[in-house]
């Protein structure tokens, strides 16, 4: 019985220290899971706070710096008036409502040096056309300038009688015509086509029933701008797949080429898909090899 009791004792302190250590372990698991409740809570309380603007503000100078940074060209422009005149396009503006002139302010404080000869155009063809530019500086699009590397990608709104940017909750492409995106695309094309100069090439998609569409910005905007005082010539590069679809004489290229100035040089090419994105595989490749 003495035995048993001295053996009984160490038994209870054991499962007193197990009970304790347990305990503790409940505690800290506790205090660990409210901590991150906290924090989840705190930061989605923040970020419903502050307003969208200065997310889009942030987005857009950070952009605006990164690019410069990496073009030396651009250094002339001042990122935080970038921001001003583009704000003052939409904001307080129904965003149905907003023509393209809107961004007239933008554009003229934006400095931009035409870059002749390696102008790149292009309609239905976004994703290969931007593989394509990544990798090579022989040609250059609306989205590789200043004003189209910052916006690519983003969308954005205001609203009547707020001075509040958003960027959700936005008109869709097509919602309605002058919408707050649709018309900072239309108006950056305007700008890109007037400061087209030397040999312009555009890449049209070749597996499509209407390459050169006419409700397109290519269609509508740009090629209604092509000074032939500055531009030689138009070289249109239509990619194909495996030389199926349409061809260099499909109607819509004729239209095409009835749009534009006779006294503009017009070439057409139909390139297989295969061949632009060997050359995006190698980027040694010479650009003129590529089409
Ligand atoms: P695109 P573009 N809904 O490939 O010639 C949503 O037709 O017009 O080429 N987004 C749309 C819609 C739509 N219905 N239509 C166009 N977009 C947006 C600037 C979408 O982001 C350059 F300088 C689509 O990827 C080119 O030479 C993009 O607009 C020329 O304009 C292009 O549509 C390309 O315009």
């Amino acid at each position: 019985m003495e035995h048993e009791e001295s053996h009984r004792f160490p038994r209870k302190k054991r499962r007193t220290r197990l009970c304790l250590i347990m305990g503790l372990c409940a505690v800290l698991s506790l205090v660990v899971i409210f901590a991150i409740y906290l924090g989840v809570v705190h930061s989605h309380v923040l970020s419903s706070y502050s307003p969208s603007s200065e997310n889009l503000k942030k987005t857009i100078i950070d952009k605006c710096e990164a690019f410069i940074q990496n073009n030396k060209s651009s250094s002339a422009n001042n990122c935080q008036k970038i921001w001003s005149a583009f704000e003052q396009a939409f904001v307080g503006r129904d965003p149905c409502n907003v023509p393209m002139e809107a961004y007239d302010p933008l554009m003229h404080t934006v400095i931009q040096d035409p870059v002749c000869n390696r102008m790149l155009f292009w309609s239905k063809t976004k994703k290969i056309v931007h593989d394509f530019t990544e990798k090579r500086d022989c040609f250059l699009t609306l989205e590789d300038t200043l004003v189209g590397f910052i916006m690519n990608g983003l969308t954005w709104c205001g609203k009547e009688k707020s001075n509040e940017t958003f960027t959700t909750g936005c008109p869709g492409w097509t919602d309605c015509v002058n919408n707050t995106v649709r018309s900072f695309w239309n108006r950056a094309s305007a700008a890109f086509a007037d400061a087209a100069c030397g040999d312009v090439t555009a890449m049209l998609n070749g597996s499509i029933a209407t390459p050169f569409s006419p409700t397109s910005i290519f269609a509508t905007i740009e090629v209604k701008r092509f000074k032939a005082a500055k531009i030689k010539s138009l070289s249109v590069v239509l990619v194909t797949k495996e030389n199926k679809g349409t061809t260099c004489d499909d109607p819509s290229l004729q239209d095409l080429q009835k749009e534009i100035d006779p006294k503009l040089k017009y070439n057409c090419k139909a390139v297989p898909e295969s061949k632009i994105q060997d050359c995006i595989s190698h980027p040694d490749t010479a650009c003129g090899a590529c089409w």
